[in-house]
């Protein structure tokens, strides 16, 4: 049998630049949730992908940005965290705003995370992602140039998660950093997320894309019960209670909708994703409750398992 040989990879970067999607595109299945809402990813999440004797584990961060709030500060560490006791980094930026740089002007967000990589002396990928919105690629020569100053990266790789382009190329310079070493996760583990976790995102992803502005930043969702039953035909079915928490009474209001009809919707869209996860027939029920100013309050952050 050949060796086996694994690697620790953060993927790390600011806010919206497609950092879930990627490593969903990776692992070919939604272990992270993905939103055109900057925020979207909260914790440190895991996506493992194994090829033979080869097990590559993703650790998927929140974006990077100046945190307003004890959530904010909680999603920073966690970026920290993710950064612990990885083997090497995947810096991704955004090809659109990347496209208008100026060559020795990277953004703030970029040169902290590019100094955070220097102080643990990580070895780094640049991905630049969502080329598929650029007219002309040549247009990223001087931009490559410029992050290559700034950091010395093992490889730069254009791609798009979102059509898949250059994605196995980043793979493949990625395989630089195996090194022997046990597997640590099952062959058909894809995530270190419990279910109910998986099941509580899959929920607020479906708020994140159907609600505006400051709202679902401001939404937790809690599993209250989850278990497996038989339906009255004998046939197994998944049975799913879940709180949607947000901020404010007039909050509360526009996620329940004009005679529940937004939360309907989000109730149908997420037992659509939770049934196939699960491959599993799911009966979905859903509340919606205020905790005011959740954000700040460390015990509620906590108890919705954010930090
Ligand atoms: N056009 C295009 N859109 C993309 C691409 N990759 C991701 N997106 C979109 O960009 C938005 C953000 O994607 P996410 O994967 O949630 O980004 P993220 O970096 O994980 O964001 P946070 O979790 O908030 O830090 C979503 O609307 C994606 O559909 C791409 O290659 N091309
Ligand atoms: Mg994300």
């Amino acid at each position: 049998m050949k060796e086996q040989t694994g690697a620790f990879i953060a993927v790390i970067g600011r806010p919206n630049v497609g950092k879930s999607s990627f490593i969903n595109r990776v692992l070919g299945q939604k272990v992270a949730i993905v939103s055109d809402k900057p925020q979207t990813t909260r914790t440190r999440i895991l996506g493992v992908l194994t090829r033979d004797s080869e097990q590559t584990v993703f650790v998927d961060t929140p974006g990077f940005h100046k945190p307003r709030n004890a959530l904010g500060q909680a999603m920073m560490r966690a970026v920290g965290a993710g950064l612990s006791d990885v083997d090497a980094a995947v810096l991704m930026v955004d090809a659109a705003p990347a496209f208008s740089l100026s060559a020795d002007a990277l953004p703030k967000a970029e040169r902290a995370l590019l100094e955070e990589l220097a102080r643990r002396k990580l070895p780094a990928v640049l991905a630049i992602n969502k080329i598929d919105l650029l007219p002309d690629k040549q247009e990223l020569l001087p931009v490559i140039a410029a992050y290559q100053n700034a950091y010395a990266f093992d490889a730069v790789v254009p791609i798009s998660a979102k059509d898949g382009d250059g994605v196995d190329l980043l793979l493949e310079e990625l395989r630089r950093y195996l090194k022997p070493s046990p597997h640590y996760f099952g062959d058909d583990d894809l995530t270190d997320q419990p279910e109910r976790q998986m099941v509580a995102e899959l929920i607020r992803e479906k708020l994140l894309r159907l609600l505006d502005q400051e709202i679902p930043h401001g939404i937790a969702v809690d599993i209250e019960r989850f278990f497996e039953t038989d339906t009255a035909d004998g046939e197994p079915i998944l049975e799913v209670h879940a709180s949607i928490y947000c901020e404010k009474t007039s909050h509360k209001g526009i996620i329940i909708g004009k005679n529940g009809a937004t939360l309907k919707k989000v109730g149908t869209l997420a037992r659509q994703d939770i049934e196939a996860f699960f491959g599993l027939k799911t009966n979905l029920q859903l509340w919606v409750k205020v905790k005011e100013d959740w954000r700040n309050r460390q015990s509620l952050i906590h108890t919705f398992g954010l930090d």
